[in-house]
């Protein structure tokens, strides 16, 4: 792959998207590499995953301006379409996805960091959806979960005066859960994503699956959800594991992901 590399760190899998001359902006191409890279990872072995951008300066720094500025209007469609359905793949990824932003992520930056279950980063990073100074709207999905994360009002802000965030106010406001000094952002990375592959992997698969889901309904719903997904565990291996080593007073857990 030219644009994205991965590399397995035993049950942690780590994307880097990597176009440096570009601030890793998304093309078609790095879109395309992302969606395949995906469909690669292996799901018995890995646990969670780690999503960063090459360098020091920037995360991704959007949709490409270059590539995008002379679609056709089917073009467009097909390009939104293309970015949306991998970062829907993203969201909908069985095993939780980091994104640890290390540096510019504004637009389609802002918008692949949001479709992470989690997202640290580094004190230079920078956030922001500064589409309508384009004179577009932002287009992958950025209206919808900006203002999921945030709420509509400071969503509302960011999006309509294209105003730009800092690390600190974007922790200050919740759209990221920690920020770091740049050196330390991939060892923490790594450390919160090593805690997650140390649990039931199903047990936290079906976590995912029942935030996400719920979070789509209502509570009445969004409980019954959780009351499948928390039966299932039931008849996994890792349940009795779990709650075996508990009862024994034994530290070391063995989950085989069954
Ligand atoms: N696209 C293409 N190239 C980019 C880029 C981008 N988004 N961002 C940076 N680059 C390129 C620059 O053109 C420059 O290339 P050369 O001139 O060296 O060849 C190189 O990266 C270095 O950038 P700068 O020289 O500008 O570096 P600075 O440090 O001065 O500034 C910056 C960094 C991140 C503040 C600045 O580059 C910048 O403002 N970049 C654009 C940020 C931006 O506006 N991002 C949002 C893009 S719009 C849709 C689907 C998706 C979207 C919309 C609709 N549908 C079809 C449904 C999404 C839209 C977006 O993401």
């Amino acid at each position: 792959m030219e644009f994205v590399t991965y590399e397995a760190e035993g049950q942690i899998g780590l994307i880097t998207i990597c176009r440096p001359k570009a601030l890793n902006a998304l093309n078609s191409a790095v879109l395309g590499e992302l969606d395949e890279v995906l469909d690669a990872v292996d799901l018995e072995e890995i646990r969670a995953l780690i999503l960063t951008g090459s360098g020091e300066k920037s995360f991704v720094a959007g949709a490409d301006i270059a590539e995008m500025s002379s679609l056709t209007k089917a073009e467009g469609e097909a390009f939104g379409k293309k970015g949306n359905d991998v970062f829907r793949k993203l969201e909908k990824f069985p095993i939780p996805v980091i994104a640890a932003v290390n540096g510019f992520a504004l637009g389609g930056g802002c918008e692949i960091a949001m479709s992470c279950d989690i997202r640290i980063c580094s004190e230079n990073a920078m956030f922001g959806q500064p589409e309508v100074g384009l004179g577009i709207t932002p287009g992958f999905g950025g209206t919808q979960r900006l203002a999921r994360l945030i709420g509509a009002g400071m969503a509302k802000e960011m999006i309509y005066a294209a105003r730009n965030i800092s690390a600190e106010e974007a922790y200050r406001i919740g759209l990221v859960n920690k920020v770091y000094p740049q050196e330390e952002l991939m060892p923490a990375a790594r450390k919160l994503a090593t805690s997650i592959a140390r649990n039931a992997p199903i047990a936290v698969r079906n976590s995912k699956k029942a935030i996400d889901e719920g979070l789509q309904t209502d509570i009445d719903q969004a409980i019954v959800i959780e009351e499948k997904l928390f039966g299932d565990c039931f008849e996994t291996a890792d349940q009795k594991e779990g709650m075996s080593a508990f009862l024994e007073r034994r530290k070391e857990k063995n989950f085989i992901n069954k």
